[in-house]
């Protein structure tokens, strides 16, 4: 597909993410899609920590939100029913607050992921998984 970025597809965040830092994920849903993800991680080494693992389900039908600390998948949380469908286009905005990640999917505020690891410790964004991958842009 013309204008897709491969992934999976990793942006260093030297400064790391502050209040205020904006990430827009854009891009299409495959038609056997099964899952995708964002991760906002602690480093660019493999096992780095995950500071939000933001994961579409197609699947379940569902989006779980986590973090990864210490090699651990800490405590899910689940969105309300999922946005995202197989075969239609999907337009994601990440916004830190001081409080936590503003997940926004369309026009639909969908979850607020409480800080659990600080987000200036975020040093790249990752995005992968079943998804053809045509915007990351850091604000
Ligand atoms: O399944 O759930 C999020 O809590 C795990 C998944 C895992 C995460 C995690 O296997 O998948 O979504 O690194 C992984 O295996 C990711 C891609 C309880």
């Amino acid at each position: 597909m013309s204008g897709t970025l491969a992934v999976p597809h990793k942006t260093s965040l030297p400064e790391g993410v502050r209040v205020g830092t904006v990430m827009r994920i854009r891009g299409v849903v495959p038609d056997q899609a099964g899952r995708f993800y964002v991760n906002l991680l602690c480093g660019e080494e493999p096992g780095s920590e995950a500071a939000l693992h933001f994961n579409p389900r197609l699947d379940e039908s569902s989006v779980v939100f986590n973090t990864l600390e210490h090699g651990a998948w800490g405590r899910e949380e689940r969105g309300p029913s999922s946005p995202f469908q197989r075969g239609q286009p999907f337009d994601v905005l990440l916004i830190t607050t001081d409080e936590g990640f503003k997940v926004v999917v369309g026009d639909l505020e969908y979850h607020h992921f409480r800080h659990r690891i600080p987000p200036t410790r975020v040093r790249a964004v990752e995005v992968g998984g079943d998804l053809q991958l045509q915007l990351l842009k850091i604000f």
